[in-house]
């Protein structure tokens, strides 16, 4: 029985070394080059490679610190356990200043990295050209989504899609279409509960609050079709509140809004859609109530 037991951590560690070496030979080259993102999200607009230029930089140099922090460990464990003729405490050591300058000065080149490379990864995504030259309102509803094409004067309204529980293509998600190469305003703004924009092959994410409006500038730079979803639980069809982006070239982005256009969906839909009686703004409330 004895032996037996000794044999289980071996084995444990055999199969997680094993497991490990198999989930990560698994992994492809571009994989590890986009730090585990989306493998689309590689040039996909003009801000996702610097978010993964920021966050592979990050872990690499956690990684680091890590390795050297895990090695002082393991060879402090090692070289100064207890011997067999040891005997009593072990020499005592405080206020060692150069330790204590290395424990200070260490952190803080780390924190001025990190903060210099946050903030040239910020400039570099935040390009705020207001009006871009499209800008689209992206409208979040309970649980679809409404895209107003603003400068071309042309709206989609989006329709639920329903979930059967069997894995099905979102074909019939509402589409938001994107010229590429083109210096895009996405307004965000939502007509009843929190909901949040988020299309993960972009590395971007806005969440739109009721009464409130909030933007994300970008410029597509590769073509395809891209996935999208809410990403604040909304309520109970969350879930469905799926659409699908296609950046498109020019031309086509101009055929399509001008195909709606030719199906009547002149103008945008305005915040008259909104279901103002899910919220209200607790000031105006209050200033009301004071009346
Ligand atoms: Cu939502």
């Amino acid at each position: 029985m004895r032996g037996k037991r000794r044999i289980w951590p071996r084995r444990l560690v055999a199969v997680g070394a094993v497991a490990m070496t198999a989930l990560l030979a698994g992994c492809s080259r571009e994989v590890w080059e986009v730090g585990f993102f989306p493998v689309e999200s590689k040039g996909a607009t003009s801000h996702t490679d610097a978010y993964t230029a920021l966050w592979n930089g990050g872990w690499i140099a956690a990684l680091l610190v890590g390795l050297v922090t895990w090695g002082l460990i393991l060879w402090c464990v090692i070289a100064f356990r207890r011997k067999k003729s040891d005997r009593g405490l072990p020499v005592q050591l405080a206020y060692n200043m150069p330790i204590e300058i290395l424990y200070t000065v260490i952190p803080i080149i780390l924190v001025v990295g990190f903060f210099f490379h946050n903030v040239s990864a910020l400039e570099k995504t935040i390009d705020d050209e207001t009006p871009g030259e499209q800008v689209i309102e992206v409208v979040g509803k309970q649980w679809a989504w409404d895209f107003n094409y603003v400068t071309e004067d042309v709206h989609y309204a989006g329709v639920q899609v329903n979930l059967d529980g069997t894995e099905q293509p979102g074909y019939d998600a509402p589409t938001l279409y994107l010229p590429a190469d083109t210096d895009i305003e996405l307004v965000m703004r939502s007509r009843d509960v929190i909901h949040s924009f988020w299309v993960p092959a972009f590395l971007e994410k806005r969440d739109m609050i009721p009464g409130r409006e909030s933007s994300i500038h970008l410029r597509p730079l590769k073509e395809g079709t891209y996935v999208g979803k809410c990403a604040e639980l909304c309520g109970e069809f969350h879930a469905e509140m799926l659409f699908n982006v296609e950046v498109v070239p020019e031309n086509e982005f101009i055929e399509y809004t001008d195909s709606l256009r030719e199906q009547g969906n002149t103008g945008i839909l305005g915040p008259d859609y909104d279901r103002t009686e899910w919220y209200q703004n607790p000031y105006e409330q209050e200033e009301g109530a004071e009346q």
